[in-house]
């Protein structure tokens, strides 16, 4: 990878902006291409030749001369979802003979967030990807709520499973009165909304006309809701509305990330943690994980290109500090990940497809970010004529061809 400085973005940065809200803005400008070689990558890690105390310290450094440490650990417990999970089962060539592995991230290494990071790089299978982005698109409808059902009334199976039966050209018929801010579909500003957090003002709904179809709408979906339902207005879950359960490969793909992490490796200094149930901020419980995690909740997010997703924390969940396991699919991504405030610089990490991100203990409490979804980064296992794919996948890989990236997050809430 390329040694080279940062070109990127405007180079005079307003004196008042936060170090996150700067790195943001780098990331988000197009006036040059994005320097990746400032983004922490799985790829290009030197590591130890000798392991210490089960873990093989790494050093990755930046492009700009920076060095991150992580370590190393090895993952004996993947096996579980039957090969679908695991560096071991991935075809590509660097991958092949490797044992199954995390990467412990020590992220914000001023600040006091020092643990419960984890990547996981490459660990969904090429044909997994593909059968966990077609459960996220046909889970997203009733009765999981979407970013589009207070603005329209969409078809009872959802955008997608109409736009599978062939039904593209059917009419959606925008409500009358939006009652919530979730984001307005505009076609002028699909970009900027998805910016502003998840909940910007709906000033554009009305320009839009009455009626749209299928197809126009589908591009416009930001994000469907699985697991218990969370409002982003309110900033709250509403039990009162039920727990759907969590689609099956999303629940089995994350829980067993969560429990076959070796957690011992990622707090060694909290041994005790759980002693002091009046700790504040509480500490991670993190012995219990192994045996009793369980995801309930959790938010799928579709990204296009030009989408970004603004520096925020996920606090709403009465547990938090247990892992929130994320997962990326699609374009690759650059991800951002910082401390208690916005003044605590954020590490870029760069996302590929397959790869998985476990935020906990302390991590939970920290900003992040999504600022940009990379151009041209779709493997070829995702694209619409994958030789291995089967032959409904077409569809799937159109719709990711035209610049999507899909993260599935979910936490446990209670
Ligand atoms: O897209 C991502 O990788 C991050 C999403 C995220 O931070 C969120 O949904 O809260």
């Amino acid at each position: 990878m390329g040694r080279k400085k940062c070109v990127q973005g405007n180079s005079t940065p307003p004196t008042n902006i936060s170090a996150f809200r700067d790195e943001e803005r780098r990331w988000k400008s197009r006036l040059a291409a994005p320097d990746l070689s400032l983004a922490f990558d799985a790829d290009n890690i030197a590591w130890d030749s000798l392991m210490t105390a089960g873990r093989l310290r790494g050093i990755w450094t930046s492009g700009s001369g920076a060095t991150e440490e992580c370590w190393r650990v090895d993952l004996d417990e993947l096996a579980e979802l039957g090969g679908l999970l695991g560096q071991s089962r991935w075809k590509g060539k660097q991958r092949q003979g490797e044992n199954d592995y995390a990467i412990i991230i020590r992220a914000c290494t001023n600040s006091s967030l020092r643990a419960g990071f984890v990547f996981f790089p490459r660990v969904l299978s090429e044909s997994f990807q593909r059968d966990l982005v077609g459960e996220t698109l046909c889970h997203a409808g009733q009765p999981n709520l979407t970013s589009l059902d207070n603005h329209y009334t969409l078809p009872p199976g959802g955008l997608w499973n109409a736009w599978k039966e062939g039904r593209g050209d059917e009419l959606v018929w925008r409500k009358r009165s939006a009652t919530s801010t979730d984001a307005a579909p505009s076609d002028a500003a699909p970009a900027a909304a998805r910016d502003q957090e998840r909940a910007p003002s709906e000033s554009c709904i009305d320009k839009d006309p009455a009626a749209t179809t299928v197809g126009d709408l589908l591009p416009k979906l930001r994000w469907a809701n699985v697991g218990w339902h969370y409002n982003w207005t309110t900033k709250l879950y509403e039990f009162e509305r039920g727990q759907p359960p969590l689609p099956p490969l999303i629940y089995s793909c994350c829980r067993t990330l969560a429990r076959s992490m070796p957690w011992q490796h990622a707090y060694p200094d909290l041994r005790h943690a759980c002693d002091d149930p009046a700790a504040s901020p509480p500490r991670p419980d993190w012995q219990r994980w192994k045996e009793a995690y369980e995801p309930d909740a959790g938010i799928v997010n579709f990204y296009q290109l030009k989408d970004s997703l603004t520096s925020h924390v996920d606090l709403a969940e009465v547990d938090a500090v247990s892992p929130l396991v994320s997962l990326s699919l699609g374009h690759s991504s650059v991800f951002l990940i910082g401390g208690t405030t916005r003044d605590v610089p954020p590490l870029p990490v760069l996302l590929r497809s397959g790869d998985a991100l476990i935020m906990s203990g302390a991590g939970r409490r920290a900003y992040h970010a999504l600022p940009r979804v990379l151009e041209g980064t779709l493997p070829d296992y995702l694209r619409a004529d994958a030789a291995e794919a089967d032959p409904e996948w077409g569809l799937y890989g159109e719709y990711l061809e035209r610049g999507a990236r899909i993260n599935v997050n979910v936490r446990s809430v209670f």
